[in-house]
């Protein structure tokens, strides 16, 4: 249902360091249910498409290199106001600026190996989930 679903990627830094557990158990803490999730990868194709947005900024080859250099894991989340919750548990962009308590505190190395993504919209959270998971995927 539109407004209680957001979508997640542990990035490739995170999972290298060994930070699933740690960062999975911050998401159930903060109360967001799993309904779909798996170790996956992108493609260069696929990083290109999902950060488009981006395609102009002077960090964009750096984030599709990054984010095609290892596995990550994906995830559809939820919980009430799951899109606007969970850009707060993560914190911000940049880890130098996250709150204490944040996903990006604990576990972020620098604002592009930023440990995880967040939807920043509904929309986008319905489009990136869609990417990754079929119908029997979630539960
Ligand atoms: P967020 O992930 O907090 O929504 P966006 O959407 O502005 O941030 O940026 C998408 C991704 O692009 C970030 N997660 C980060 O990995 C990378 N990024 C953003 N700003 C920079 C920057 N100034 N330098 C390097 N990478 C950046």
């Amino acid at each position: 249902m539109a407004g209680n679903r957001t979508f997640t990627m542990i990035k490739p830094d995170a999972v290298e360091n060994g930070h699933i557990g740690g960062i999975l158990a911050m998401i159930n803490k903060a109360g967001f249910r799993i309904v779909a999730m798996k170790m996956t990868a992108l493609s260069r194709r696929d990083a290109e498409s999902f950060y488009e947005i981006h395609k102009e900024r002077p960090f964009f080859g750096e984030l599709v290199e990054y984010m095609t250099s290892g596995p990550i894991v994906a995830a559809i989340l939820e919980k009430d106001n799951a899109v606007a919750d969970f850009r707060t548990l993560i914190g911000a962009t940049n880890p130098a600026e996250a709150a204490e308590g944040t996903i990006r505190k604990m576990y972020a190395t620098s604002i592009s190996a930023n440990a995880v993504h967040g939807s920043d919209s509904d929309e986008n959270a319905e489009i990136e989930g869609n990417f990754h998971f079929s119908q029997r995927e979630r539960h």
